[in-house]
């Protein structure tokens, strides 16, 4: 049996229970990190020593970096789904995922600690600003390769679409403006409308640290 530990409001876990969702696995979830704690033990460290979520664990075999879990229940479980039959879709894929984390995921989640996960009065709109810039410098590049297909890779859901997909539900959901990506929007509406979708990302985070801590304490 699958087990995966981590919070399921962490951004880093969602990609992870929607792929195994979106894969029909059984697992067991184990809700750990943030106020939950858990992960500062011997044995936890000893599954990841970077203390972090999300990890996959099945029986002897254990992965940490969430990417690396999506890619690999793509490819024990989700061939002709989610995983891309050709060798140049599988690297375009890989090459979604690289970007993901090397050019999104830094500012984007700079901008939801500077508004969410900040006190009111911290708040420093100048960096906020920043962090915004510079999340839609990269979501204009997204916005452009989505121009003329339906998905990142492929006509249909691959692991491409699985992170990035994930941190878009947290970019509309932050109380900033929004910059008007025609396409980008089209394809957060064809996210919306898969069940798994819904049920593992589109999880309420508030807009002040004090709604984050109580939406948190009422997960299960
Ligand atoms: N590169 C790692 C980053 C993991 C990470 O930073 N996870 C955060 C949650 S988003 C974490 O474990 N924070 C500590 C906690 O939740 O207690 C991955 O993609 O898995």
């Amino acid at each position: 049996m699958l087990t995966i530990w981590g919070r399921k409001n962490s951004s880093n876990v969602m990609p992870v229970l929607w792929t195994a969702d979106e894969l029909g696995l059984a697992y067991d979830h184990k809700m750990v990190g943030g106020s939950f704690g858990g992960i500062d033990t011997d044995a936890f460290r000893a599954m990841n020593p970077n203390m972090r979520v999300p990890v996959l664990q099945d029986g002897d075999f254990v992965l940490y970096e969430s990417n690396a879990i999506v890619r690999h229940l793509a490819r024990a479980h989700g061939h002709g789904s989610l995983m891309p039959d050709s060798l140049h879709d599988q690297a375009h894929a890989d090459q979604w995922l690289d970007w993901h984390k090397t050019t999104l995921t830094g500012p984007m989640i700079d901008l939801f600690w500077r508004t969410v996960r900040c006190q009111p009065d911290q708040r420093n709109p100048d960096l906020i600003a920043q962090a915004k810039g510079a999340t839609e410098k990269a979501l204009s590049l997204l916005d452009a390769h989505l121009a003329c297909r339906d998905f990142m890779v492929m006509d249909r859901l691959t692991i491409a679409d699985i992170p990035l997909g994930t941190l878009i539900y947290r970019y509309y959901n932050i109380q900033v403006d929004h910059q008007d990506f025609k396409n980008i929007k089209a394809w957060y509406a064809r996210l919306q409308d898969r069940p798994a979708y819904r049920r593992n990302v589109m999880i309420p985070f508030g807009t002040t640290l004090a709604e984050w801590d109580e939406l948190e304490r009422s997960l299960v």
